[in-house]
C-alpha cells in the first residue's frame, strides 16, 4: 500500500478553499490533530502551544502553556458549530485536566465565533460560567516542533516518504491538506475513502 508523490501534488492543488480557522486544546495535540482531519471541510490543521503567557514555549519548556490544535475549515462545508460538536465530544466540559499541558480550552477567534459557542452551549443545555472547559480569547498560537505535525503519518515511512519524495518540507507537510486527511487515515479514522470535494480519490496501493 503506497501512496504516490503525485497523489499527494494532485490532492493538495485541488484542496484550495477559502478557510476560517478554529482552535481548540483537547489534550495531547496528536490525538484532535487526527480527529479533525478526517472531517470534511477540514483543509488544514496544526499543532502547537495556546493559552499562556510564556514566550516561545517549547514542548520542553512549556512554561503556562497549553497543547492546541489549529483547524482551517471551508465554512461552505463545514461550520464551526459542526467543529464545536466534536471538540465537545473529544472531551467532557464538566471535567478539567489537572495540568496545563493538557487544560480543555476553545479558543473563540471572533465575534461570530464567540456567539456560536454562546449559541452552541444554550442548545446543549450548558453555560460558559456552568463549565470546566476554559473559553478564552485567541491571542497568539505557537507553533510546536515538526515532529509533532501530523504525528500518525511520520510514523509511518511509506506516508511519510510520499511527501518527502514529492519535494516537501516540513513546514510543507504541516500545512499540507492532503498530510491532514492521511494523517487521519493513518490514526485509523473514517476518511471517507480521503475522497476529495471533487470525489476524486488519493489511491492507497
Ligand atoms: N508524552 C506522551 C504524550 C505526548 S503528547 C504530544 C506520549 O508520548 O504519549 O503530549
Amino acid at each position: 500500500m503506497t501512496l504516490t508523490p503525485a497523489d499527494v501534488r494532485e490532492y493538495d492543488e485541488q484542496a484550495g478553499a477559502a478557510t476560517e480557522t478554529a482552535t481548540f486544546a483537547l489534550g495531547c495535540f496528536w490525538g484532535p490533530d487526527a480527529e479533525f482531519g478526517a472531517l470534511d471541510g477540514v483543509i488544514k490543521t496544526r499543532v502547537g502551544y495556546a493559552g499562556g503567557t510564556k514566550r516561545d514555549p517549547s514542548y520542553h519548556a512549556l512554561g503556562d502553556q497549553t497543547e492546541a490544535l489549529q483547524v482551517d475549515f471551508d465554512p461552505t462545508v463545514v461550520s464551526y458549530t459542526e467543529l464545536l460538536d466534536r471538540a465537545f465530544q473529544l472531551h467532557d466540559p464538566h471535567n478539567q485536566t489537572r495540568t496545563t499541558q493538557y487544560q480543555n480550552i476553545v479558543f473563540v477567534a471572533t465575534t461570530s465565533q464567540r456567539d456560536a459557542l454562546t449559541a452552541w452551549l444554550e442548545a446543549n443545555g450548558l453555560t460558559g460560567d456552568g463549565i470546566e472547559t476554559r473559553i478564552e480569547q485567541l491571542s497568539q498560537f505557537h507553533l510546536a516542533e515538526d515532529y509533532h505535525q501530523k504525528h500518525s503519518l511520520r510514523g509511518e515511512d511509506r506516508l511519510l516518504n510520499a511527501f518527502t519524495e514529492a519535494g516537501y518540507d516540513d513546514e510543507a507537510i504541516r500545512e499540507s491538506p492532503a498530510a491532514a486527511v492521511v494523517n487521519a487515515h493513518a490514526a485509523g479514522h473514517d476518511t471517507n475513502g480521503l475522497d476529495l470535494p471533487d470525489r476524486q480519490t488519493i489511491r492507497f496501493r
